[in-house]
Formats: structure tokens, C-alpha cells, sequence
């Protein structure tokens, strides 16, 4: 047995970082392990979605990239009002994936200045430790093993990733389908309720088995809840759900 279940309170307990104080503090007060994935293409979608899913998330995670209006004033300044407001992080899904100094450019630079609002960024860790020391506002959560049919995260690569995440004081936990060490928060994406797959090799379970079998810490769901009809239902669906797994899990 990797992983024992313990519970938010005694997440808080040990862990060092403050950002995951923050992200486990918001967890206990809103009951919600829920993090909303808003793979959205524009603007007013983003903040839209921001807006309806707000009160039900720990954290917006983001591909901030792929918003094909991105202006910094436009995009930025409103959605970190709107995390404010509503008491959530910020999560770029960046993936890093560098040699440490591209990685520290990439993180402060170019129209994203994303060490300017991000509270939580990915990172793969093929780069090694010392890459890993550039990304200094925020916590990094590691892509120790991916979701997606066919993927190279075996048994020894997610061993080997593991030890840096363990390891490096900024990292605060990793993204993955199995179980991890209890010194990591767990991030666990390719989370539906009501499919097993999107045709194109991403590969879902549901909030009780991430919970009950990989004991994890946060859901990350992304169309489950910006495709609904209704995304503000849906977001408190997936968090009642997440919840309700969470505390049967224990
Ligand atoms: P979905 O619509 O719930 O399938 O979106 C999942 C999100 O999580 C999407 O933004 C992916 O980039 C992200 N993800 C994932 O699905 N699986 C992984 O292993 C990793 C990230 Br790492």
C-alpha cells in the first residue's frame, strides 16, 4: 500500500507549501475537491465560465494558450478579480517540459507572463531537479503519469518522476492515474460521469474510484462540465459527487 487516505485536515497538518495550505484550506471551507478544467477558446467563455463554476471549485485550471483572443488586461485582470471573488486558485496547465532557463523564460515571459498569475503550474519533470527550481510564485504539480491510451508514464518513468516531486520543496504534488506518495497531493484529470472515453485515446473514471482506489486529492474535470447544457449544475454535480467520494473514501 502506497497511499494512506487521509483527510484534508491532516493534508494541512504536514504539508509545508503554502500554496497547497491555501488550495486544501479552500477544499475544507467550500467542501470541494473539484478542479474545473475551462479548455475554452475565447475570452468571454473563460470568464463566463469562471463566473457560473466559481463557487463550486478549488481551482480554474487553464491552457492558456489556446485562447485566441488572449489580451493580458482583457483576459488576466478580470479572471484574477473573478478567482478573488470567488475564493479559487489559478492553475496553468502549462506542462513544461525544458532545460531550467527555457522553462524560466517561458514561465515570466511572451504575452502570458504566467508567473504573474498562476497560483499552480504543470510541469513534467524530464528535464530533471535542477529545472525544476525556476518556477518561483508558484507551487508545481508534476506530470507524473497521463491519462491518455498509450502513454510512456510506465511503472519506472512514474518511479523516477516521482523521486524529483518528492524530493524538490516546490513541488507540491503530481498529476496521475495511479497512486502516489503521501508526501504529494494528488491530481487526478480524465474524470466523467457520464463516459468512458472521448474517441480520441483520453481515457475517464469516475470521482469514487479516483478516490476510493488511488486516493486522490483533487478531480480535475474539463467537458463533463464546459460542455453541459448547463455548466453551473454540472460544476455542482461533479462537486457534490467529488465530495461525497471523498468522504466515503476515508
Ligand atoms: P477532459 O475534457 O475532462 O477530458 O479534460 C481533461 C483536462 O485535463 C485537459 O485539459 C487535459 O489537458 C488535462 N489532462 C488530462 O486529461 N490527462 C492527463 O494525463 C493530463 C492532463 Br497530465
Amino acid at each position: 500500500e502506497k497511499r494512506t487516505r487521509k483527510s484534508y485536515e491532516e493534508k494541512n497538518k504536514e504539508t509545508q507549501h503554502h500554496i497547497s495550505q491555501k488550495l486544501i484550506n479552500i477544499a475544507i471551507a467550500k467542501k470541494s475537491n473539484l478542479i474545473a478544467s475551462a479548455d475554452v477558446l475565447t475570452t468571454s467563455e473563460l470568464l463566463s465560465l469562471a463566473e457560473k463554476v466559481g463557487p463550486n471549485i478549488v481551482a480554474l485550471k487553464t491552457h492558456i494558450d489556446i485562447i485566441t483572443d488572449f489580451d493580458y488586461e482583457k483576459t488576466i485582470v478580470p479572471l484574477l478579480e473573478i478567482a478573488k471573488r470567488h475564493d479559487f486558485l489559478l492553475m496553468e496547465d502549462r506542462k513544461f517540459a525544458d532545460i531550467g532557463n527555457t522553462q524560466e523564460l517561458q514561465y515570466s515571459y511572451g504575452i502570458y507572463r504566467i508567473s504573474s498569475w498562476a497560483d499552480l503550474v504543470t510541469s513534467q519533470v524530464i528535464g530533471g531537479y535542477a529545472a525544476m527550481e525556476y518556477f518561483l510564485n508558484s507551487g508545481i504539480v508534476a506530470i507524473l503519469g497521463m491519462s491518455s491510451k498509450g502513454t510512456l508514464t510506465d511503472n519506472h518513468y512514474r518511479n523516477e518522476a516521482e523521486k524529483i516531486a518528492i524530493e524538490h520543496p516546490n513541488i507540491i504534488g503530481g498529476v496521475c492515474q495511479n497512486e502516489i506518495s503521501d508526501s504529494l497531493l494528488l491530481f487526478t484529470p480524465g474524470v466523467n460521469l457520464a463516459t468512458a472515453g472521448d474517441g480520441k485515446g483520453q481515457q475517464y473514471n469516475t470521482p469514487e474510484h479516483v478516490f476510493k482506489n488511488l486516493h486522490s486529492d483533487f478531480i480535475i474535470v474539463g467537458r463533463g462540465i464546459y460542455k453541459a447544457d448547463d455548466a453551473e449544475k454540472a460544476s455542482l454535480e461533479y462537486k457534490i459527487a467529488g465530495w461525497n467520494a471523498y468522504l466515503a473514501s476515508l
